[in-house]
């Protein structure tokens, strides 16, 4: 069966996962010349398989709010591919989460994984629990609900699961609790853990630093620096806080974050006094709002961050947040840089059109893979039973970052997509993760 072929039958069969179906035809409008260069990959129908998870264990979660009502939600683990490794990837509660979602973040993951090098397979879970008004003895709840369910399907070296939109080291650490009750058994099952019981330092800031490291370069493959770059972040949870971090240490101006209630703009940047607010704020659950009576600046209700003259922008939010119109924006206001912290932030449309003007784009299976890379670095960690410094880390994220940019670049180039002087970061990655998966499925024979 053709690429093409693969897509179609996707689109017949899942008409209703439109997040999954773009997934899919990302990925394929890269691999095109990859997969002709193998005939065992056509032989061995390598796209078909990868197109269709391993399975997908779906289960109800009953618990109870404070006021003692039942309440009921479902819960999903979407096992896409262990070829390359236990199954891995995070825990979204949102209540936009469905099965479509699921089987996005989870198929991208595979190829994610794949090109941090590490040996980890790709998977997706959560829940349509809205963790937003509940308190922190129903959050707690509905963790233990949760996992008491999905325990019996993970383990150390089966399924290790870890944090995604509001799952956090709070709510790791309280399934974690449970998975260990359970089983009687200490073992590195969920990563992003709380430190100094099992969890890995920089596992927090990960995503953020790492994506920025990704950025950094970029930035110097075009032979220029961080230093005084304006950026444009959106989203205000982990991804965002710490990408916006890390740019600032290293002395870019950071002008805007935003939620799903509006945007923060700063014309004079962040800084970690105000980076340490935001946390605390958003930790608290208090409106962004409120930065404007303590810092300045300005609060653009329902409005996205895309508006304003930069050079970075980095949509750290959620899934199709950035429209045509909104990469129109970007592209006027001078935007030369768009790195994604978020995964598919960008809707195809989009993607096409930042493309076509030579937009230094890096897509997120390989601009925020340090978070899952750092989960790998925890898995180790717990299989030896030994910790390694803070420094030793960030130095083992910026080695992983940059492997996962000169690979992308050098696959990109490979293939006849780009050239020095516009890398071609989205089918470089597409081409070099896919790959690694495709050849460890061709060494099995028909099994996964
Ligand atoms: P958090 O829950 O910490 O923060 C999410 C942020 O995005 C919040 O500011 C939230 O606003 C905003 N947001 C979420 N959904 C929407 C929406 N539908 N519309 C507008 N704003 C929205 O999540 P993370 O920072 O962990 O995740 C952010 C993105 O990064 C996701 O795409 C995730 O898949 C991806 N990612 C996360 C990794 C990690 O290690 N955590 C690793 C790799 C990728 P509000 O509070 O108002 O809802
Ligand atoms: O999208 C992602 O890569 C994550 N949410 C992190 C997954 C992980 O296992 O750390």
């Amino acid at each position: 069966m053709s690429i093409q072929e693969v897509i179609q039958t996707i689109e017949n069969r899942y008409p209703h996962q439109p997040e999954f179906i773009q997934a899919v035809k990302e990925v394929a409008s890269s691999i095109g010349s990859a997969y002709d260069s193998n005939p065992n990959y056509a032989k061995l129908k390598v796209f078909e398989r990868l197109t269709e998870p391993d399975r997908i264990i779906n289960f109800r979660v009953n618990w109870e709010d404070d006021n003692g009502n039942v309440q009921i939600n479902r819960g999903w683990r979407v096992q896409f591919s262990n070829a390359i490794g236990p199954y891995k990837g995070g825990l979204r509660f949102h209540p936009t989460v469905s099965e479509s979602v699921l089987k996005f973040l989870g198929f991208e993951q595979i190829f994610k994984n794949a090109l941090t090098g590490l040996p980890m397979g790709g998977a997706k879970g959560g829940s349509d629990f809205d963790p937003k008004g509940k308190s922190d003895n129903e959050i707690r709840r509905f963790c233990y609900a949760f996992i008491r369910e999905l325990h019996q399907y993970i383990g150390k070296d089966m399924d290790v699961p870890a944090g995604d939109i509001g799952v956090g080291g709070r709510e790791v650490s309280y399934m974690f609790a449970m998975y260990k009750n359970l089983t009687h058994e200490y073992e590195g099952v969920l990563t992003g853990k709380g430190v100094g019981f099992g969890g890995s330092l920089i596992r927090t800031e990960a995503t953020g630093y790492g994506a920025v490291y990704f950025l950094e370069n970029m930035i110097a493959a075009q032979k220029d620096t961080m230093v005084g770059k304006k950026v444009l972040i959106s989203g205000a949870g982990n991804v965002s806080l710490h990408a916006a971090e890390k740019a600032t240490m290293l002395g870019a101006k950071v002008l805007t974050v935003s939620d799903s209630k509006g945007t923060l703009y700063d014309p004079e940047g962040l800084d970690q006094t105000k980076i340490d607010w935001l946390k605390e704020q958003k930790a608290q659950r208090k409106p962004l709002e409120e930065y404007v009576q303590k810092f300045g600046g300005q609060w653009l209700a329902g409005e996205k961050p895309w508006q304003f003259d930069a050079d970075v922008a980095m949509p750290c939010a959620t899934q199709n947040e950035v429209d045509e119109n909104d990469a129109k924006k970007l592209v006027e206001h001078g935007v030369k840089y768009i790195v994604e912290g978020a995964n598919m932030p960008l809707n195809i449309a989009a993607i096409d059109y930042v493309r076509e003007h030579q937009v230094h784009y890096a897509p997120g299976k390989a601009a925020n893979a340090g978070g899952v890379a750092v989960s790998g670095l925890e898995m180790s960690q717990n299989s030896v039973r030994q910790y390694r410094t803070f420094e030793e880390l960030d130095q083992q994220l910026k080695n992983i970052m940059k492997d996962i940019h000169d690979n992308a670049a050098s696959a990109a180039k490979e293939n006849g997509y780009g050239d020095d002087s516009y890398i071609d970061y989205m089918s470089g990655a597409n081409i070099a993760g896919f790959k690694r998966v495709a050849d460890a499925l061709v060494a099995y024979g028909v099994l996964n």
